[in-house]
């Protein structure tokens, strides 16, 4: 995300019809989720990976009527760094990634540390449906229908004690699965693993969930398979992918991309168009599909449901 200037983001053009028909068949589920009707869907799970379905999906108060970003944009145009720093290779190269079997270990300041199966994190929780717009700090945009669970119920599940004061997650580390991470190959490297964190009271936002899926169906891989957090009001390089380890903890965590330029990116990366990035406006966006930039709004347009989470904060020290 440090190396590709905006302007050469183009929309996806490209008519798949089978992926026309998935969107289409998509809408019509969610017009019967509106009127409260059984969404026709296979079984509960489906099979690991592929274009299974998740069910059943409960709609979200949280969710936007904008119009939905089409399915071939969102899973090719991607930031996942673990497949190549373009947005083109995660879709061409993530095959390699393997979404099971998948654990997510949580360990820190928590009664409950335990080692969750993926599978075990499906069946607990309820699948929700929640329509977000994502935000990438490159000032580009998307409206996702994500599938997820709520991050707030999954903390409360393992219950942090009262020195969990931020929680940390990782990504996988694998240079067989990633290519990405054989630093040498792209010319250019993270520190592995990629890490985010979330001040505890972030998040256990409402709005904050462990994404599964996408469109109703699991999670490409491309997007953070088999799981990946959603915070919508926040840049989209919080929203950290195919997580193993979700760790509570005392000390801020220190996340990728301020290790990477601490200059241009904070810990706390809230949308906010009046702190712009040091070399780029944040003030405007491209909706990826849309010719003419449109204005960014505070926290994303979320700010009825975060802004009291910094109130007394100066939000262009802590950007
Ligand atoms: N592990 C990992 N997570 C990541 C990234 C990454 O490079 N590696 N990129 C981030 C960025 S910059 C963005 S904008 C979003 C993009 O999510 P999407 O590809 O599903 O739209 O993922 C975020 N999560
Ligand atoms: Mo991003």
């Amino acid at each position: 995300m440090l190396i590709k200037r905006q302007d050469d983001i183009k929309p996806s053009e490209i008519t798949n019809p089978s992926l026309y028909a998935r969107r289409r068949e998509f809408l019509k589920g969610g017009a019967a989720l509106a009127l409260g009707v059984a969404l026709p869907v296979g079984s509960a799970l489906g099979p690991a990976y592929g274009a299974a379905k998740l069910s059943p999906l409960t709609p979200s108060r949280f969710n936007t009527d904008e119009e939905l970003t089409p399915y071939e944009a969102i899973t090719t145009h991607n930031n996942f760094y673990e497949f190549g720093t373009d947005k083109e290779s995660p879709a061409k190269l993530a095959d390699s990634l393997r979404p099971r079997p998948w654990t997510v270990l949580v360990d820190g300041e928590v009664k409950r540390p335990r080692e969750w199966d993926i599978e075990d994190i499906l069946k607990q929780f309820p699948l929700e449906e929640r329509i977000y717009r994502l935000r990438c700090v490159e000032a580009w945009s998307m409206v996702i229908p994500w599938v997820g669970i709520s991050l707030a119920s999954f903390i409360k599940a393992v219950e942090p004690n009262s020195n969990a004061k931020y929680v940390a997650f990782e990504t996988l580390v694998d240079q067989e699965q990633m290519p990405g991470q054989r630093s040498n190959l792209f010319g250019f490297g993270l520190n592995w693993p990629y890490i985010e964190g979330l001040r505890i009271d972030e998040a256990t936002n409402p709005l904050a969930i462990l994404g599964v899926g996408l469109y109703g169906e699991v999670m490409p891989n491309q997007n953070g398979a088999p799981i990946r957090l959603v915070v919508p009001w926040k840049y989209g390089f919080k929203s950290i992918k195919s997580i193993v380890r979700i760790s509570f903890v005392e000390q801020q965590p220190v996340n990728t991309w301020q290790v990477q330029a601490p200059r241009e990116y904070g810990f706390y990366a809230n949308v906010n168009p009046q702190v712009d990035h040091p070399r780029w406006s944040q003030g405007q966006e491209r909706r990826i599909g849309d010719w003419l930039k449109r204005e960014t709004l505070m926290f994303n347009g979320y700010g009825d449901q975060v802004a009291q989470l910094y109130s007394g904060m100066d939000l262009s020290k802590n950007f």
